[in-house]
């Protein structure tokens, strides 16, 4: 690669838009906030413009922003393939009267959180100097196993030019290579121009013994697996000094950190992580600064200032940590942190005030989205890329000035107020929600990407 093109490397963090249905339905099991808030009214509408005020409003402190659509739901689709026959209304009667908890399932606007969508692989690191992506398998639960066929239609509509981008079938969708996308994959380097090591977090090992002092969760099921992680490294073609495998502290997937990035975030040379986010923190830390370019900046958070509890009801962890053209970063933190004193002081008197690049803190309301246990970083997926790279994407998916008022004035024609779990087996929901998504892929030029458009 060219110097002029290292220079203009620039990670973009894509959106997920939520969707017309999103609701709170309890489905993740190990999440706290959506088995706390499932039963509650959502406001779709409310949610959908809290996510987009975010990537506005990143947008103009001059971050490149990118949005991704939403998937198609209610999945009648997955339905039938249960065994539910009729009209659509009919299907969705049937559904609600004899296996609610399948109606909810398939209503759910979790593709939302785009960390969860895929890993990538920066085109700087891999051997063939293009992008890779690999949706998620997402097996661990049933509403978001229904997500990565259309997540892969839009990564493909989206990344398409194959000079600069290859694709990769999701891993199995069975428990030994459970996936979870970039949520438990973190790339670090010096400049996002500069190589970079990909730190990959597990919850569980599925084949062969388990090592030595490795431990499992007991309470709540760990959701990816080291034999996944390897293999999504396997396919981008990264070498053993460029990953580092780590395990996710049990005691902290027991707590309700269900994805590493409820627990750390990385960003260039700075890895800001909660004491008790990995079973071998030394370990992680020394195999990182053997293989780093650049020298790791570790900001260690400890158990005395952030309690578990405090850690996942703020979602502290769960910010953007995001690089300023003079080398300090930007950490935007959810609304919650300041709702709890310890959380906020730690910001203010630890992160702030301490010898790191974290010189401001931007704090973001997406409430909507953090009662189903999805916070700042939940909702965007990282993807690092040349200004060639972003010249080749398909569809109109950076954001502007021009593309956020379509999307604000879309959401306002399309969108509900209110959802409540009986109003999801109401025909007229799946109909509204169709014909929006109809209109957002026309608006975002990606063309066919859902079921229903694919006939
Ligand atoms: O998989 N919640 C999602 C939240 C995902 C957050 N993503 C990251 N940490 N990157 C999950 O647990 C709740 C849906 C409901 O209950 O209605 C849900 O799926």
């Amino acid at each position: 690669m060219s110097a002029a093109d290292l220079s203009s490397v620039r990670e973009v963090n894509f959106d997920g838009l939520v969707g017309p249905t999103h609701n709170y339905s309890g489905l993740a099991v190990g999440n706290v906030a959506s088995m706390n808030h499932g039963g509650l009214v959502s406001n779709p509408k409310e949610g959908a413009l809290q996510g987009l005020l975010k990537m506005k409003s990143l947008m103009d402190a001059g971050y490149a922003q990118g949005v991704l659509p939403p998937q198609q739901r209610p999945d009648i689709g997955a339905l039938r393939d249960l065994g539910f026959s009729g009209s659509n209304g009919e299907v969705l009667a049937r559904a609600s009267k004899e296996a609610p908890q399948l109606l909810r399932a398939v209503c759910s606007a979790s593709s939302m959180w785009t960390a969860n969508a895929g890993t990538i692989t920066p085109s700087i690191d891999a051997p063939d100097s293009r992008g890779h992506f690999t949706p998620a398998n997402l097996q661990s639960s049933f509403h978001r196993y229904l997500e990565p066929q259309t997540t892969g239609r839009v990564l493909k509509a989206i990344f398409r030019d194959e000079q600069h981008f290859c694709h990769h079938p999701v891993l199995p969708a069975t428990p030994a290579f459970s996936d979870e996308g970039a949520a438990n994959h973190t790339r670090l380097c010096g400049e996002h121009g500069e190589p970079g090591v990909h730190l990959f977090v597990y919850g569980r090992q599925a084949f062969g013994d388990v090592r030595s002092g490795e431990r499992e969760p007991k309470r709540y099921p760990a959701r990816q697996t080291l034999e996944a992680s390897q293999a999504v490294a396997r396919q981008h073609g990264l070498t053993e000094a460029q990953t580092v495998f780590s395990q996710q502290h049990p005691d902290a997937i027991d707590a309700g950190v269900f994805h590493n990035d409820v627990i750390a975030v990385g960003n260039g040379p700075v890895l800001l992580y909660h004491e008790m986010a990995f079973l071998d923190e030394e370990g992680t830390l020394d195999e990182l600064r053997t293989k780093m370019a650049s020298p790791l900046i570790p900001v260690r958070v400890p158990l005395e200032a952030v309690s578990m509890e405090d850690a996942v009801a703020s979602y502290l962890f769960n910010s953007q940590l995001l690089s300023n053209p003079d080398g300090t970063m930007t950490l935007v933190v959810p609304g919650e942190c300041q709702e709890r004193e310890a959380v906020w002081r730690t910001i203010q008197d630890y992160l702030l005030a301490g010898n790191n690049p974290i010189s401001e803190v931007v704090v973001k309301d997406v409430k909507q989205s953090m009662r189903n246990g999805g916070g700042p970083a939940c909702l965007r997926l990282r993807v690092v890329l040349t200004e060639a790279e972003r010249a080749a994407l398909s569809g109109r998916v950076l954001l502007t000035n021009a593309l956020y008022t379509d999307l604000t004035a879309w959401v306002e024609r399309h969108y509900r107020v209110r959802l409540a779990p009986d109003d999801l087996a109401d025909p007229q929901l799946a109909e509204e929600s169709l014909a929006a998504l109809d209109e957002l892929t026309q608006l975002l030029k990606i063309g066919p990407v859902y079921p229903f458009q694919l006939g």
